[in-house]
Parts: C-alpha cells; structure tokens; sequence
C-alpha cells in the first residue's frame, strides 16, 4: 500500500515535469539555437597579453555568434603561442569560442 502511495506521487512529479513552463523555454532556446548566426571573426584590439597564463584581453566588437555587444574582457587562449602571432595595441581578428562557459580564443589573425 504504502509503495504504490509512492509510486503515484513519482508519476505526479513526471507530469509536472513534462508541463513546466521552464521545460517549455528550454525547448523553445533550442530552437532559436538553430537559427543562430554561424561563428565568424570579430574585430578587436589586443590590450594585454599574459602569456604564462595563456590569457589575452581583448577590446572586441559584436560578436554575433556569441550574442555579445562589444567590450573589453579577458579571453583564455587555445593555444599559448597564439600569444606569439600578436602584441598589445594590435589590430586583430580573432575566433571567439565558449568553452565549458569559459571565453575561449581559437585563432588570431592581423586585422587588414
Ligand atoms: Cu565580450
């Protein structure tokens, strides 16, 4: 008896679940996912770079792929000597990724 009392509340729980409102937004992001703008390069201006902890900041642009208005932040490089590839004060593009919710920089390149 006192089993089955648990087994209905489990099924309660699953419906309640299943209509959340927030399951609904979940899936709706999903979607919207999809439509997303394809990563891209994004302007930016290197403002320091510290090579031991494989860390550059960057003055950026929009990036579109990343819903981000531009701004100065810290990015963790990919590759430390892509640290090599530029110096502060340069004018770069660079391939912007989010890593396990760390901003991660896959490439740079000498903006033209
Ligand atoms: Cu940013």
């Amino acid at each position: 008896m006192k089993l089955r009392v648990i087994l209905g509340a489990g099924a309660l729980a699953f419906t309640a679940f299943a209509i959340n409102p927030a399951f609904a937004q979940m899936t709706m992001d999903h979607a919207k996912m999809g439509m997303a703008v394809a990563p891209g390069m994004t302007d930016g201006e290197v403002r320091k770079i510290d090579k031991d902890a494989g860390k550059i900041t960057i003055k950026h642009g929009e990036i579109k792929h990343m819903e981000m208005p531009g701004m100065t932040m810290v990015f963790v490089v990919k590759d430390k000597a892509l640290l090599d590839k530029t110096s502060v004060g340069a004018k770069i593009r660079f391939m912007a990724t989010n890593e396990n919710g760390q901003m991660t920089v896959t490439d740079i390149q000498p903006a033209k």
